[in-house]
């Protein structure tokens, strides 16, 4: 079946759907949504997204929402390699250093939240930085605090190869870096960024090498 992904270049979350796509060796049709420009709240996009948010992946009929669900999908539609392997309880440790990022820093700093904090709440620019800074650096530590502290981290987040806890671990460090957020207290997480980086998967789909890039 022919699928689509609605994203933009520097979405952290339709990174994810990127690289998931690109470990499982599946093409797809790239269908820019440019954030910046709005057109997550205009039609067409807003006519097929419900919660006006990139990425979403159309699968010939199946409109699917939420980087997480989509890429469990892909995991569960194409099972090679696994990207939530092992036993429940390594799979709820995979879940939950994903979810510490993806539910815990990334929500606090999308688009929205900081339009909001500077148009509604007449945040000064470097208060939003700073309110961006501190829920990156304090979430990073949380993730630092489980790889360091578990004989479950490998090469990667949990063992020798790359999983879902890798997949949302990569984007963010690209949003911190474009942040200028404080990296040196996580050593363990940028040991296990520069795993990642160096396979193709997580290199050829960065924002840089996006077809939107600009
Ligand atoms: N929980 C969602 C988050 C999606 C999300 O926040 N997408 C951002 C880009 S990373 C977006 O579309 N923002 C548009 C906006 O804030 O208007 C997911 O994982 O897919």
């Amino acid at each position: 079946m022919a699928l689509t992904l609605y994203n933009y270049f520097r979405s952290s979350a339709s990174y994810r759907v990127r690289i998931a796509l690109a470990l499982k060796g599946l093409s797809y049709e790239y269908a820019p949504v440019h954030l910046l420009k709005n057109e997550q709240l205009a039609p067409p996009f807003a006519d097929i997204a419900p919660g006006k948010l990139v990425p979403l992946l159309k699968d010939g009929d199946q409109l699917l929402t939420q980087s997480l669900a989509i890429i469990e999908y892909l995991d569960e539609t194409h099972p090679q390699p696994p990207l939530l392997p092992g036993e429940p309880a390594a799979r709820a440790r995979i879940r939950g250093l994903a979810l510490d990022i993806a539910c815990e820093i990334h929500p606090l700093n999308n688009l929205r939240v900081l339009r909001y904090l500077v148009h509604d709440m007449k945040l000064a620019e470097d208060d939003k930085n700073r309110w961006y800074r501190h829920w990156v650096e304090t979430g990073l530590e949380v993730v630092e605090k489980q790889l360091a502290g578990s004989s479950a981290t490998g090469r990667f987040c949990h063992g020798d190869a790359p999983t879902l806890a890798d997949i949302v671990l990569v984007p963010q460090i690209f949003n911190a870096r474009r942040m200028d957020c404080r990296l040196d207290h996580v050593p363990n997480v940028m040991r296990v960024y520069d795993e990642c980086m160096a396979l193709e998967a997580f290199n050829g789909t960065q924002p840089s090498a996006c077809p939107d890039a600009s």
